[in-house]
């Protein structure tokens, strides 16, 4: 039977403080798509497991980042919005899938490359496996859609290969993902260094802007932020990366084009151009903060939320892990 609605799925790990590359680039795109699919939002804990974290800050962030997306405008009523290890069935199928994936292909993966890379000598086989985890987190409830940057699409295509595999194998089983690109989100970078991305996790504070910083953090971050010597307001990624990552932000929040953001500063200085950046960001993080202050407050109605909506979730996921089940040959 055709659905009614295609599934959107898509997952953010509590691996810090949500930063504004989360949001401008990602989450403020996921509040328009639920008047159009069927949405399904997960705080990925266990993907964020992955590399170290700290057990008291990650249970503090896993309800932050809950709250957070409350906030940015995610509605329980139109979508589900749960907490990955909530619903058991994702590293269930992860186990099945994991039994037809194979090293070749998970060992070309080049955020697996980069990822293990910085953790030296002693790399965790859960970051070998975080696609197959993926596949699952996605294959499991039926995912049309994956909304993906640049980035992440050799992942999505790891699991159409396992998906495919799977069908041919056995029969008929998973619903094969397409990556969605949707409305280009901006890759933003770091504020220090913008050869890299911005990164939630990056050890360097002033790298990156946190959904949460105050005004004045926010303002004193650009301030800081690395520009270069040319001294002119223009959009040149390869000569100007700093400039060019600050207009993003600052076309990305006001809505103006590269062309009237070159013409508003034409013949003025960076510190000019750096606190308008500033204040835009302020503005639009705001109003996101006080409600979000009003919803941290309240454990009782997240733990609640969370708990309705992991049901929610395992529902679907359960039917589908029925089928994997009894195709592999598992009894009961
Ligand atoms: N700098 C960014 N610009 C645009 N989009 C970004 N995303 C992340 N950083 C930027 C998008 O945010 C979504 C959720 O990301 P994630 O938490 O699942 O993992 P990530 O991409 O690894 O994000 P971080 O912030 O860099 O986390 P850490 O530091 O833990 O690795 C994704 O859609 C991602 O594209």
């Amino acid at each position: 039977m055709e659905k009614a609605k295609k599934t959107v799925y898509s997952g953010i790990q509590p691996s810090g403080t949500f930063t504004i590359g989360n949001y401008l680039g990602a989450m403020r795109n996921w509040v328009p798509m639920q008047d159009q699919y069927d949405c399904i939002y997960a705080i990925a804990d266990l993907h964020a497991l992955t590399v170290p974290q700290v057990p008291a800050e990650l249970r503090k962030r896993t309800y932050e980042s809950v709250a957070m997306l409350l906030a940015i405008g995610i509605d329980p009523q139109k979508s589900i919005l749960y907490v990955q290890s909530h619903v058991p069935a994702h590293t269930e199928l992860t186990w099945l899938l994991n039994c037809n994936a194979y090293m070749g292909e998970l060992s070309r993966m080049t955020q697996y490359k980069d990822k293990s890379e910085r953790q030296g000598k002693n790399i965790r086989v859960a970051l070998f496996d975080y696609p197959v985890l993926m596949a699952a987190d996605i294959l499991l409830y039926e995912t049309d859609l994956v909304p993906v940057g640049d980035d992440q699409k050799q992942h999505v295509e790891l699991v159409r290969d396992l998906a495919g595999r799977f069908n041919q194998n056995y029969s008929p089983t998973f619903v094969l993902p397409e990556p969605y690109f949707g409305e280009s989100g901006t890759r933003l970078m770091s504020l220090q260094d913008p050869s890299r991305k911005m990164s939630k996790s990056d050890e360097n504070q002033n790298a990156y802007v946190s959904m949460t910083d105050q005004p004045q953090v926010i303002r004193n971050k650009f301030k800081r932020a690395i520009t270069d010597s040319i001294g002119k307001v223009q959009y040149d990624k390869t000569s100007q990366p700093g400039i060019a990552n600050l207009m993003d932000i600052y076309s990305s929040c006001t809505g103006r084009s590269y062309e009237e953001i070159e013409k508003e500063f034409e013949g003025k200085g960076y510190g000019d151009f750096k606190m308008a950046v500033g204040e835009a960001v302020v503005e639009v993080l705001e109003p996101i903060q006080q409600t979000y202050n009003e919803l941290i407050k309240d454990k009782a109605n997240l733990d609640n939320l969370m708990k309705e909506n992991a049901q929610k979730a395992a529902v679907r996921a359960q039917k589908v892990l029925r089928k994997v089940r009894r195709k592999v040959g598992l009894v009961g």
